[in-house]
């Protein structure tokens, strides 16, 4: 019977076994090797190495809901299928004012929504109070739940709207109810990809900026990326340092997301969909070259539940959460895709992998009874009482 140790000796995987025993830093190189070897179990175990160093059996999950409060976009990105171009004649761009914003979120009232996660198109007509007042308004609706908000690509847009330095407008934001960011916009940070898919967007070097002023501003953020269309491994591994690199920095992400490319209804629609193969690596390479990342997560709508689930042994320690109207990739009736999952569900496919669930809020505080917050580790029994 071969052992473990065996099989990473065959896979070429052996050196950055030792690294990860020996508290090492994996390089370039070691990315390449873990994008190369087709024993995607050698790269599943050794991501869940890290990932139960980082969090045991332990796996987050939120209740949440999006709100996307215009599709109306001038960047023309070519993977995106959400966006209405301005004044396009279709009729299909739509802005939600500030109060249907707040009624949208407010169908939600007998939930316990802990985080809303509110991203949208860029849409050069919006000025700087809209912004605030749409904050105002979805926290007035739901002051319980946290808001996570604006893409780095949003917040260069909403400073530009404002005409004044973004360290200015962040505190504004954050006063208004802004707790966090999401890791939206980053795509793949290479030149080429940037050129051929999504030219006129803020570009890679912009994206940096943009997260360093908001972790300074003490808004801590999360990081994506977009894989699975026209990158190659080189630029995946690549992506993976610089944000690192960011990240020994400012110290201010709080989770990475790999988001898988649906092609459906894009411009790259030639495309075929990721497998649940590539799925799974990516996370595990994630995990392993983002030591310093305290969360990667599996974002089920896109690679399914139960590729989200098995995920749960390749290095993700998050699955999301219950998610209701995500629309970037399935805009309402194009798919027939999944959209929500009940509280009960996600808590059953965390428990049975054998993980242990943490209800968490946007910050990644644990959530549920108080005795259960302060010891950080509610019991699966307890979140499933709670949930029914
Ligand atoms: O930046 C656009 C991506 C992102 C497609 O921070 C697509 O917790 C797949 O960032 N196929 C926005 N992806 C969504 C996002 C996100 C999602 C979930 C959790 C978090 C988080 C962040 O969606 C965009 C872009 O990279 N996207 N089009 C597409 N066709």
């Amino acid at each position: 019977m071969r052992s473990m140790l065996d099989q990473l000796r065959r896979s070429g995987l052996e050196a950055i076994h030792d690294k990860l025993l020996n508290g090492r830093r994996l390089d370039f190189n070691d990315g390449m090797r873990l994008y190369q070897t087709p024993d995607l179990t050698a790269v599943g175990y050794l991501a869940n190495l890290a990932r139960e160093r980082k969090s045991g059996a332990r796996t987050f999950f939120v209740r949440n809901l999006h709100v996307n409060y215009t599709n109306i976009c001038n960047k023309l990105c070519k993977f995106c299928s959400f966006y209405a171009a301005p004044n396009s004649a279709d009729g299909k761009g739509y802005v939600l004012t500030p109060e249907q914003a707040a009624a949208r979120v407010a169908q939600y009232n007998g939930e316990p929504i802990r985080e809303i996660h509110m991203v949208a198109g860029i849409n050069p007509k919006l000025p700087f109070q809209y912004y605030l007042d749409l904050l105002r308004a979805v926290k007035a609706a739901r002051p319980d739940a946290q808001i996570k908000a604006f893409t780095m690509i949003e917040l260069a847009q909403i400073a530009r709207a404002a005409k004044r330095p973004l360290a200015e407008i962040l505190s504004e934001l954050k006063a208004a109810g802004l707790a966090a960011c999401p890791g939206g916009g980053a795509e793949v940070f290479s030149d080429r990809v940037h050129e051929e898919l999504f030219r006129a967007k803020l570009d890679n070097q912009g994206w940096f900026d943009v997260a360093r002023a908001v972790h300074a501003a003490g808004i801590p953020s999360n990081a994506t990326l977009l894989y699975g269309h026209i990158e190659t491994q080189e630029e995946k591994a690549r992506h993976l340092l610089h944000i690192r690199e960011l990240q020994d920095e400012t110290g201010g992400f709080m989770c990475f997301v790999p988001l898988a490319f649906d092609p459906s209804n894009t411009e790259l629609s030639h495309l075929p969909v990721t497998t649940g193969y590539a799925n799974l690596r990516e996370i595990a390479i994630a995990r392993l070259l983002l030591d310093n990342f305290p969360h990667v997560k599996a974002f089920w709508i896109m690679i399914t539940p139960p590729v989200a689930q098995m995920a749960l042994w390749y290095g993700a320690d998050d699955i999301d959460g219950t998610v209701s109207h995500y629309e970037i990739t399935h805009a309402l009736g194009t798919t027939s895709h999944r959209q929500v999952l009940s509280t009960v569900e996600l808590l059953d496919l965390i428990t049975e992998v054998g993980r242990e669930p943490v209800e968490r809020d946007a910050l990644y505080n644990p959530v549920g009874r108080p005795e259960e917050a302060v010891s950080g580790q509610p019991s699966a029994v307890g979140l499933l009482n709670a949930a029914r």
